[in-house]
């Protein structure tokens, strides 16, 4: 995609310990389907864990101390969580990662995300670590602008990416969770969770 991007395959093993630290965030914080500043609910639902949680509202895109919808600080970032974040990003040349915020995008059956940059964050000279688990998808890069056919890569769980530099900067997008190959009948509701690491504050 571009030499400041590192895709770590089967980097995010779904231990115990992982699949419970993931799970105990919607617990203390539930997964809501945030409305962009036009009003509009975006298919993925989302929360956050960590000293800050991204948020869009009315008021435009932020990242708050508190989950508006709790009014209590976002739940503190698991160990196992961090740890996998600075791993992966010291693996790929950014030691040192320090992130305060996960994201945590879930996306149900034809949920998606258009094209955007991640633009609300103070040190871009920061990577940010995103690890994919539950179901694959389709991601879409443009680079540094939004016009053109994008390169499509797909992310299967366990694929972990590291974008730094000028990388950092880039519109990107992704596509609907794939049901799973081995259900035949395509019955089961596929569900993609991703887990976005950032230097927020
Ligand atoms: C490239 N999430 O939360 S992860 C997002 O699958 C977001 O949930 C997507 O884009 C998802 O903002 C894509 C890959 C990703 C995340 C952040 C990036 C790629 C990025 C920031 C800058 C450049
Ligand atoms: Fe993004």
């Amino acid at each position: 995609m571009a030499p400041e991007v590192v895709l770590l395959h089967g980097f995010a093993e779904p231990t115990d310990d992982l699949v419970a630290a993931v799970g105990s965030i919607p617990a203390a914080a539930p997964f809501r389907h945030l409305k962009t500043p036009g009003g509009k609910p975006m298919s993925a639902a989302m929360t956050n864990c960590g000293a800050l949680g991204w948020v869009s509202d009315a008021r435009g895109y932020r990242y708050e101390p508190h989950d508006p919808l709790t009014g209590r600080p976002w739940p503190a970032m698991p160990g196992v969580l961090r740890e996998l974040a600075q791993r992966a990003a010291a693996a790929a040349g950014w030691p040192g990662f320090d992130p305060d915020c996960c994201l945590v995008n879930r996306y149900a059956q034809g949920a998606r995300m258009g094209a955007h940059r991640d633009a609300d964050e103070r040190d871009f000279s920061q990577p940010i670590v995103s690890v994919t688990l539950g179901a694959a998808a389709t991601f879409l890069w443009y680079g540094a602008r939004r016009a053109g056919s994008p390169l499509r890569i797909r992310l299967v769980p366990g694929d972990v990416l590291v974008w730094g530099g000028e990388a950092r900067r880039g519109y990107h997008a992704v596509g609907p969770p794939e049901a799973d190959l081995l259900d035949g009948g395509g019955t089961a509701t596929p569900v993609r969770i991703n887990l976005t690491f950032r230097k927020a504050g």
